[in-house]
């Protein structure tokens, strides 16, 4: 069972898309095991996208996901990170396939709706960034099995 971050950007908020993409999340089978409404912290910000430090693009992106509040949440599931990936498509929405998150909905690769953390390992530093051990909660739902 893998667990993966998932955030939704502040535009998704702004365009009131939360629900129809949460909606999505759902009807993939990912089990959501941790989520709340932040506005994120520069610090938050460079941590998570540590990778990207020194890019042209940094700067443009930090202003970005402090803009405004974001959904955070934690999935769970078989291959969560992947189908994850899949769900929410190529960084830039107009290379992702019609039926993911950023196909449907995203503009451009900036501001494109959610992230999806790339790896199992990169999944447990972005989890510890925002959550604490306590806070991901252990339940199981009625329909599991039924899938
Ligand atoms: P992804 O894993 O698909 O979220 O994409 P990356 O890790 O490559 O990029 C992280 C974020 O950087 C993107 F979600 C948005 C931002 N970005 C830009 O703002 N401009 C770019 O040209 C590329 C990425």
């Amino acid at each position: 069972m893998e667990r993966t971050l998932a955030y939704l950007k502040p535009n998704a908020i702004q365009r009131t898309l939360v629900g129809e993409i949460i909606s999505m999340i759902e009807a993939k089978g990912l089990k959501i095991v941790a989520m709340k409404l932040l506005l994120m912290g520069r610090d938050q910000a460079e941590e998570l996208y540590r990778e990207h430090r020194g890019k042209d693009f940094f700067e443009g992106l930090m202003k970005f996901v402090v803009s405004g509040p974001v959904v955070l949440m934690v999935l769970e599931g078989d291959n969560a990170v992947r189908r994850l990936r899949q769900l929410t498509g190529s960084t830039d929405p107009q290379e992702a396939a019609p039926g993911t998150i950023r196909g449907r909905f995203g503009v451009t690769a900036r501001r494109n709706l959610i992230h999806a953390s790339d790896s199992v390992e990169s999944a447990a530093r972005e989890i510890g960034i925002f959550f604490k051990k306590e806070e991901l909660i252990d339940y199981t739902r009625h329909i599991e099995g039924e899938f």
